[in-house]
Parts: C-alpha cells; sequence; structure tokens
C-alpha cells in the first residue's frame, strides 16, 4: 500500500535488500541511511526506527548512537545480531538496553547473552538451549522490554519461536528450514516489528507466511517469502486504513480546501474524493492530500484513480476484475455494499474492502436506503465478517461508537466532518472515539 511509515534502518549489508523489501512488503517505506549525521536528521521523521548490530564497526556505532539520542519519544527497536557469540557486540547491546528498546528481537543464544551477560553461541545463528518456559519468562522480564521475540526458543522437537508481550508468552511454529538456512529473516521481522510497531504481529506473519510456502525451493524462497507476506499483511493495512475514513467533495462544503487540511492534519486515516459533477479542476487541497501520508481514494473516477491510492466503487459504478486490471495489484479496491444480494460483486482478488450503510439517515446521499443500524449491518456482513469494512451514513460523534459496535473496522463521514463548524474539532473528537474503540488492554509484566 502506498504511503505507509517511513522506517529508519540500521542493518548489515548481508542481509540489506530482503530487510528493505520485508519492509516494503508490510506497507512501509525503508530508508537504510548510515552516516552519522543522516541519522541524526532522520530520526526525527522517521516513524520507525531499527538498530541491528550485524557488521558493527566504528561508523555504525557513531550512527546507532546519533539515532537513538535524536529519537525523542519514538519507540524503536534492537536486534542485537551475533552478541551470543561476540563479547565486544554485546557489551555495546548492554549500553544500547538504557535507550530503552520497545521491542527487542533475537534468537535464544542472542537474547539469552543479552539477559545475562554470558556469551553462549557460535555465531550469529541459535544454539540450542534447555531452559524451562519458566526460565525463560524471568531472563526475557529482566530486560524491561514491552515486547521481547525469541526466535528458536525451542529447536526441538521442532522448531519455536516465542514472543514475549502483555506479560503472556505466546509460541508459533517457527516456519519452514529455509529460514533457518537463509540468512536475512531474523533481521527482517525485527525490521517488520519496526515497520508495524508491534513483534509479536511480526513473528505471527512470519509464521503465518511460511506455513503458506510449502513447496517453494531454497533459491526461490526469499522471493516467494516477500510475496506472501505482503498477501498476509495487506487486510490489516487496509482495516487500519479504514478507521476514520472521510469523504468529501465540492458538493459537500464551500470551503473544501480548508476543511480537508484541518481534517488531514488531526487524525483521519483515508481520504474519498468524491465529486458529484466531474472535472473540478485541481484544487489546492487535493494537492495537500496527494502530499499528505494518508491514502487518496477517487470515487467512480478511473482517471484520477491512476494517479492515486485507489478507487471506491459502488454497485452501478462499474466491474472490480476491471478496475483491478487497470489500477494493478498495490491499488486500494472499495466497493459499497447495501444488501445481501450487492455481495455478489464482491470478488476477494479484485476488491479490498466493502462499504456498509447507510447506518442510520443520512442528508447527504438521498437516494439511500432505510437505515441498517447495528443490527442490519451485522446481518448484512454475515459470512463476511474476515472482509475489511467501514459503516456509512448518518455517523458523527453522536453515535461513532454505536456504529462501530458492529463489528466494523471503522467509520465513514462526510457532513460530521465537512459540515462541523470547527471540522479541525470534529476530526479530533471522532479520532479520540476511533482510538477509544481499538485500544489495546492495559498490561503489566509480571
Ligand atoms: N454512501 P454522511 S451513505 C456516500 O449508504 C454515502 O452507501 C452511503 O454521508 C451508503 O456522513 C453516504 O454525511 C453519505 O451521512 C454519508
Amino acid at each position: 500500500m502506498a504511503k505507509g511509515p517511513l522506517v529508519h534502518c540500521i542493518t548489515n549489508a548481508v542481509t540489506a535488500p530482503f530487510v528493505a523489501d520485508c519492509i516494503a512488503a508490510v506497507g512501509g517505506r525503508p530508508i537504510m541511511a548510515e552516516d552519522p549525521h543522516d541519522c541524526a536528521d532522520l530520526t526525527k521523521v522517521a516513524d520507525g526506527l531499527c538498530i541491528n548490530l550485524g557488521q558493527l564497526n566504528e561508523q555504525k556505532r557513531e550512527a546507532i548512537l546519533a539515532s537513538l539520542k535524536n529519537r525523542g519519544g519514538r519507540p524503536w527497536v534492537l536486534d542485537p545480531v551475533g552478541v551470543g557469540a561476540l563479547p565486544n557486540r554485546l557489551t555495546f547491546a548492554q549500553q544500547l538496553l538504557d535507550y530503552k528498546p520497545s521491542i527487542i528481537r533475537g534468537n535464544a543464544s542472542e537474547i539469552y547473552a543479552l539477559a545475562t551477560g554470558k556469551a553462549s553461541g557460535s555465531g550469529v545463528d541459535s544454539t540450542s538451549l534447555s531452559l524451562s518456559s519458566k526460565e525463560w519468562a524471568s531472563l526475557v522480564s529482566s530486560l524491561l522490554s514491552p515486547q521481547v521475540i525469541v526466535t528458536n526458543i525451542y529447536l526441538t522437537p521442532y522448531r519455536r519461536d516465542a514472543a514475549y508481550a502483555a506479560g503472556k508468552e505466546t509460541f508459533y511454529s517457527g516456519g519452514r528450514f529455509q529460514m533457518g538456512s537463509l540468512p536475512g529473516f531474523g533481521c527482517a521481522m525485527s525490521a517488520v516489528a519496526a515497520t508495524l510497531n508491534d513483534g509479536k504481529r511480526s513473528v505471527e506473519l512470519f509464521s503465518l507466511s511460511a506455513k503458506k510456502m510449502r513447496s517453494v525451493s531454497l533459491g526461490d524462497f526469499r522471493a516467494n517469502f516477500i510475496s506472501t507476506l505482503a498477501r498476509e499483511q495487506r487486510p490489516q493495512n487496509v482495516r487500519d486504513m479504514l478507521r476514520l475514513y472521510f469523504i468529501a467533495g465540492p458538493q459537500d462544503c464551500p470551503d473544501l480546501d480548508t476543511v480537508l487540511q484541518a481534517a488531514l492534519l488531526n487524525g483521519v486515516t483515508c481520504y474519498q474524493r468524491r465529486e458529484k459533477t466531474a472535472g473540478q479542476g485541481d484544487p489546492k487541497g487535493l494537492r495537500i492530500a496527494q502530499l499528505s501520508s494518508v491514502p487518496l481514494i477517487w470515487n467512480d473516477n478511473w482517471i484520477e484513480a491512476v494517479k492515486a491510492d485507489g478507487l471506491h466503487l459502488g454497485q452501478t459504478d462499474g466491474d472490480p476484475k476491471q478496475a483491478r486490471e487497470k489500477l494493478g495489484p498495490e491499488a486500494i479496491i472499495g466497493l459499497s455494499v447495501s444488501e445481501p444480494s450487492h455481495w455478489r460483486k464482491y470478488d476477494p482478488r479484485y476488491v479490498d474492502y466493502v462499504g456498509l450503510g447507510p447506518f442510520a439517515t443520512t442528508q447527504t446521499k438521498p437516494d439511500t436506503r432505510k437505515p441498517l443500524g447495528v443490527d442490519g449491518i451485522r446481518k448484512l456482513r454475515e459470512g463476511y465478517e474476515h472482509v475489511p469494512a467501514v459503516a456509512i451514513g448518518g455517523i458523527d460523534e453522536n453515535n461513532a461508537l454505536e456504529a462501530l459496535g458492529s463489528g466494523v473496522d471503522g467509520i465513514a463521514v462526510v457532513s460530521a466532518i465537512a459540515k462541523a463548524r470547527d471540522p479541525a474539532l470534529a476530526t479530533r473528537n471522532l479520532a479520540a472515539l476511533v482510538r477509544s474503540h481499538f485500544a489495546p488492554k492495559p498490561w503489566t509484566y509480571n
């Protein structure tokens, strides 16, 4: 997907291209700067930071410290490559713990060394350690990081990875043998964790993707893995995009440019341009939308959609298959669904999400049907709960949480922002409601 998080990754040359491709596959934009001056500047604008100690040298140490000293409160991931075998790296990695990594990802030998100060590995690979689950939990909690991922924590009876997060341990089957034989999968898992700001999701994605690749040979494994990873993560990225979906065109408010700027700066996660009359020029606001990090989707305008991030189709707006062929695999394609028969046009190969509505009475689109409410949305979605979906129609600050209670991934609004007396405030209030609905439950370490 376009316009994902900018992820600064200091990593090793052996795996850098693969790591960069994996960041891109899950929707991020990789930047692998290593000059200490670049690192200091970059850390201020990057959304994610991954520090990997592979091929450590003097300049890299300086670059790493410049990044960490300038990162402000931004989360960062530590990948202590090779500390199980190399005392020099281990000392440095232990110093880096003072900068409080949000996520640490390493193999069993590396995490063991980092937590105990004792070397245990034979290289950058993992050595089998016969620690009990309880011993691991205690070692990991001494690192005081919100999430710790240990790959190859148990090599027998089969390879397993573990995530320690929210005071809990979760195991994942650790993928195909190729992931152990080819270098780069651990480094890539750390970088994906930095992109998604979630180590647990990263290890889960690697496990899911590897399971889908049973018959791939060693030589083709990396390339296939990148495609599989992208396919696995895409629906989640679409869901994140749907959280607060703003739709508007010149017909919805006299000063659309100003409203759009307010919406983009205050928390909308997607903007759909919906013009009742085509060809209304290229106003300033639209250019801002193109430049912003928020995806821009056109409603039924195939020509403009080519230059944007995607297209939304009503039931009478044309064929999703043709849209996919024309716009390509990266484009985000949405479809309106208001009654069960409308699912006939839905095909997961072509459509990324659906808009379900109207949720409540709306003045904005006069030809809508009877409002569906929570029960109607649930019923309409039966059998299609896995499809990313946004509720639309008559949603504002008063009923946003009710609409989200129907199980959708987000809310789409026109008038709640476009006609608000203070569009910036209305956006902030709606964004806060959406965040409160999707906020992870609080947790503490045992
Ligand atoms: N589609 P407001 S309702 C564009 O039910 C649109 O498919 C709908 O505007 C549908 O947020 C709608 O101002 C208008 O109610 C939503």
